[in-house]
């Protein structure tokens, strides 16, 4: 959520109840007016209406619907995130979701949507965008009667979920990050497998108390160390929370993709694209990285005005609103100020069409921002044209290659002890805390030299590329590999490396980070591109979970979602296998149990670890390689 505070950034969140326009302060680039708008079931949400100032004509209202707290002055100067759009003039309204801060009602975090029950007792996101479209159209002096919406992650996820049952007065939206199936992907877990740090903060962070947003207080400062000493789930609730956050129960209640999971993917019910739409990912967003591409996926499959557009780039969650963006992390983007180019050249222009009525509409599905050319790309077609599915073989003498992996008496795979006492780090230790945000931000593109030797984590490297290769679409990996127990999980990272002279260093002429320094450095750094978990449980059925079987080598689809990299001659090609993620993801027992969430301390046990790289289980990654 961190997003939120590019755009409220200057302004105080909560305080009075308005009524009636306020006076601009001196300086104020919007008049501000708080109202409290009713909805079918006749609770009220609190809103607040900004208007720009010196702006007389009729315009377009752009609303934004959050968990995280509305506005109570305005900014002196226009912020960075909304300049670009802000020129073109919106009365830009904000509102609090059902049971958050004034807005009456409860929060139910949660994406559930029936479209079957007319009832006026039946509110959700989608009726509640609605109910407040209606009431902004017929109450709003001096606007053009035309309504966009956007906003990223939670306000993204309001925005996009309007899609179900759009009001007419909604011309155009664009959901940045939105989560699309909390189950399946983005913040909550990965395919099942519980991002355990981030579930546990952020439903505490909105669920604790209705009038704020709260940071879980650590006693521990290194949150690796938090959660060892936290040790099974069920101490959460046992020792925490004792059953306080709503959220955090249906997570232990409901820990496989049972009915309750799947009403909450709410995105299967989009049945086209009834609402221009321009969906935005980030390639290295740490929270929902999957949504925006299933809904832009789900969408296109009936979009006769050819209305649904799918944006990327290199960037952390939301990291598209900040000033820049023209390097992610330490790694630069060629000169480019990716976010201000993102809302100049393309967002602006998109609402202003939809909305404003004047420009070209665009005629592209999807505009990638491709990190290593770092170059725009604007693509016709999404998934592109002319992509070949590729195999990078991982080899068991710790190389990685194109060729399969022939009949050499080499041993068939590699092994390695996963010691669910003693995990492997997520991030560079010690771990802050997720919120308040501070390297949790930007952790995905951390140099992955740090767990690199690892007895528990096994290293498959590329000779230099001779030349360049493109990846455009969608990754996976394909292992074959087998545990001592009888659950696991494997993880897989896909790593870019530099090379090693990749910057002079201080003394050299050019001069790059200085000795004392190295952490700052390009030289031979480990980029993370793709990194994913599967849970063995869930490898048959994600429904019924099954315990494997012992020592028994299986396929394992590991899927690496959607990119545009290219991989550049005289850099290598690295790929990293380990079966924590800590504490990122749950620890897996390692032994097979009905629910995880009632696993013991005694229940975590030791397994070995086989990743197989033979003629006949030829473990791989699937690159989409454009020529
Ligand atoms: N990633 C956050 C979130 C969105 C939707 C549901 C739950 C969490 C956010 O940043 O808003």
């Amino acid at each position: 959520m961190r997003h939120r505070h590019l755009f409220l950034g200057l302004l105080t969140l909560i305080s009075a109840h308005a009524a009636g326009a306020q006076q601009p302060a001196a300086g104020a680039v919007f008049t501000l007016e708080e109202v409290m708008i009713p909805v079918r079931d006749g609770a009220h949400l609190q809103t607040v209406i900004m208007r720009p100032v010196g702006r007389t004509e009729a315009l377009p209202i752009m609303l934004s619907r959050t968990p995280y707290g509305v506005p109570t002055q305005s900014p002196t100067s226009m912020p960075a995130a909304l300049k670009e759009m802000a020129a073109d003039g919106y009365i830009f309204v904000i509102q609090n979701l059902r049971g958050r801060f004034k807005s009456e009602g409860t929060f139910l975090l949660s994406s559930q949507v029936d479209l079957t029950n007319a009832s006026p007792k039946n509110v959700n996101e989608t009726t509640d965008a609605y109910d407040t479209i209606d009431w902004l159209v017929k109450h709003v002096a001096n606007t053009t009667g035309k309504v966009g919406m956007y906003g990223v992650s939670y306000d993204g996820l309001t925005t996009a979920m309007a899609l179900l049952a759009p009001h007419p007065a909604l011309k155009a939206m664009s959901e940045q990050a939105s989560p699309a199936d909390q189950w399946m992907n983005d913040d909550d877990h990965r395919y099942g497998a519980l991002r355990e740090s981030y579930s546990f903060e952020y439903a505490v962070l909105e669920q604790a108390d209705k009038l704020k947003n709260t940071n879980f207080n650590f006693d521990i400062y290194d949150a690796y160390d938090w959660y060892l000493k936290l040790g099974p789930l069920s101490n959460i609730n046992a020792r925490y929370l004792h059953g306080s956050i709503p959220a955090w129960n249906a997570i232990v209640e409901h820990p496989n993709y049972d009915a309750f999971n799947k009403r909450e993917a709410w995105y299967t019910q989009i049945k086209g694209s009834t609402v221009p739409n321009l969906n935005v990912a980030g390639f290295w967003d740490q929270e929902d990285p999957w949504g925006p591409w299933q809904i832009f996926h789900q969408a296109a499959r009936n979009d006769p005005d050819h209305t649904n557009y799918m944006v990327a780039g290199p960037w952390f969650h939301g990291s598209w609103r900040t000033p820049k963006n023209d390097s992610i992390g330490i790694i630069p983007l060629g000169g480019h100020e990716t976010a201000r180019e993102y809302r100049e050249n393309i967002e602006a222009p998109f609402f202003r069409h939809f909305l404003h009525g004047s420009g070209e509409k665009p005629a592209w599905r999807a505009k990638m921002f491709q990190t290593g050319s770092n170059s725009w790309r604007t693509y016709d077609s999404w998934p592109v044209k002319g992509a070949t599915a590729t195999n990078l073989y991982l080899h068991t003498d710790g190389t990685l290659s194109f060729e399969k992996p022939a009949a050499t008496g080499r041993t068939a795979y590699r092994e390695y002890i996963s010691d669910p006492a003693n995990p492997v780090p997520y991030r560079q230790r010690p771990i802050s805390p997720t919120y308040p945000n501070g390297d949790w931000r930007r952790w995905e593109v951390a140099d992955q030299r740090f767990v690199d030797g690892r007895p528990d984590v096994l290293s498959y490297t590329s000779a230099p590329l001779d030349h360049d290769i493109t990846v455009t679409g969608a990754l996976s990996a394909t292992l074959f590999a087998s545990t001592s127990g009888t659950d696991a999980d494997f993880v897989v990272k896909l790593i870019d490396i530099y090379p090693e002279n990749a910057q002079p260093n201080a003394w050299s002429e050019g001069g790059g980070p200085p000795p004392g320094a190295y952490a700052h450095s390009l030289n031979g750094y480990q980029l993370p591109i793709a990194m994913e978990v599967r849970r063995g449980r869930f490898n048959a059925s994600f429904e019924t979970p099954h315990a494997l079987v012992a020592n028994k080598a299986t396929e394992w689809t590991i899927p690496l979602r959607e990119h545009d990299h290219v991989f550049l001659k005289g850099h290598r090609i690295a790929v990293q296998v380990q079966s924590t993620w800590f504490p990122l993801i749950d620890r897996n027992p390692q032994r097979f149990m009905p629910s995880i969430y009632e696993a013991k301390a005694s229940d975590y046990v030791k397994a070995t670890q086989r990743v197989y790289g033979s003629p006949s289980l030829p473990s791989h990654i699937v690159l989409p390689v454009v020529r």
